[in-house]
């Protein structure tokens, strides 16, 4: 991954991860507050070099060998912290500080200054060329070194022994490295709300929890990943992710795509939200192609607890039972019905996702029709 890649490859990579961040600040990212992708060059500091120097004073002409050593490189640190929030601020290189040389007199060189990065925490360091997770800073104060900075080289007092006192060695400064890493943040919730644009997923979140996604009649309302927390008895606590709605066809990046749903990968459990008013899709559909959505992005998703929550129940019609009854037979999940907006229902809806997020198992939960 580093110093031994050869440079004309990390040229090429480096335009290429010019072009992804182009092509990234372009439409329909341009006006993203909310940056949860970055590319990033790294580079070690070098080590400074050893010198060569003999001591010399008053009548001392060919004195004993006196170089110092240099000094070692700045590494590169990525450290998590809870006040940060996106990776915005990151920028697209990042150099440690080099080295200095030794000097005569037995004068070591300085050492390199380290960089240390700060990221959100739940954020994935990946090395791009071979895609290899590198670190994943879970917690805040997470601290992972990216480069080490190059050795420092020796002076030539330490080749001196009792046969050669004044020996002409010394060793250069080692090479620092570069590195080109994919930085991801994933957000950290227990919970996640998967479902169409406009299913309700927001007002959900509103209804259970004290956040305040903005809520819209219009598809696409929210852009970035939302959490709140559920409160619960005691000092339980639950966080839930609301991430923008996906649509058919997400992985051929209609709509907003679906590179988000790298925002749900950590949570225990998954809200499939089916909006039952839609003039669209019946809410098999919804299921279906939020399954097959979740699929073609990581097979592994589908294995997380899942529960299905069929929204705005307020307006439903009379005889929607039927419709749920075959869903649950279908999925094989339980069913929950709610009204976000009228807040009906929510209350078990709670309790069931402490007890599914607790007990990591959907099989106590009930069909609530
Ligand atoms: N009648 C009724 N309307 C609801 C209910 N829940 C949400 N809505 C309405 O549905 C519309 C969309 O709600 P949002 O919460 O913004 O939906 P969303 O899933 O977050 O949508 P995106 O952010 O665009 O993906 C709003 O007009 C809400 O008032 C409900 O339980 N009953
Ligand atoms: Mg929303």
């Amino acid at each position: 991954m580093f110093c031994n890649r050869s440079s004309l490859i990390l040229k090429r990579l480096l335009s290429a991860a010019a072009g992804v961040a182009k092509q990234r600040s372009k439409g329909k990212y341009k006006d993203r507050k909310f940056v949860d992708w970055k590319r990033v060059v790294v580079k070690g500091g070098n080590g400074g070099d050893g010198c060569v120097s003999f001591h010399r004073s008053g009548k001392i002409r060919y004195g004993p060998a006196d170089g110092g050593n240099g000094g070692r490189g700045g590494s590169v640190f990525f450290t998590a912290h809870s006040s940060v929030r996106t990776l915005k601020l990151l920028k697209n290189h990042y150099r440690g500080n080099n080295g200095t040389h030794g000097q005569g007199s037995g004068h070591n060189g300085k050492t390199g200054r380290d960089v240390t990065v700060q990221v959100p925490t739940g954020t994935v360091v990946k090395d791009t060329i071979s895609g290899t997770i590198l670190a994943d800073l879970l917690m805040p104060g997470d601290r992972y070194q990216v480069l080490a900075g190059g050795e420092g080289g020796l002076g030539n007092m330490m080749f001196a022994d009792v046969d050669n006192r004044r020996p002409t060695q010394s060793s250069e400064g080692g090479y620092g490295g570069e590195a080109l890493l994919d930085v991801e943040l994933r957000t950290i919730a227990d919970v996640g709300l998967v479902g169409f644009p406009n299913a309700g997923k927001s007002t959900l979140l509103r209804a259970i929890t004290r956040a305040t996604p903005t809520v819209a009649a219009y598809p696409f309302t929210t852009l970035n990943p939302q959490v709140g927390v559920v409160m619960g008895k005691k000092e339980d606590r639950i966080a839930v992710a609301d991430i923008p709605g996906l649509i058919p066809g997400a992985h051929e990046n209609k709509g907003l795509g679906h590179l988000f749903l790298r925002h749900i990968e950590r949570c225990t459990c998954l809200l499939y939200v089916l909006d039952i008013t839609s003039p669209d899709y019946t809410i098999e559909e919804q299921y279906n192609a939020l399954q097959l959505e979740l699929r073609l992005y990581d097979p592994d998703l589908l294995e997380s607890v899942s529960l299905v929550l069929v929204n705005k129940m307020d307006e439903s019609g009379e005889d929607s039972s039927g419709e749920l009854k075959c869903l649950e037979e279908k999925s094989g999940l339980p069913i929950i019905p709610v009204s976000g907006k009228n807040l009906w229902n929510t209350n078990y809806l709670k309790q069931t996702l402490f007890t599914v997020v607790t007990k990591r198992t959907v099989q106590s939960c009930n069909n609530y029709y």
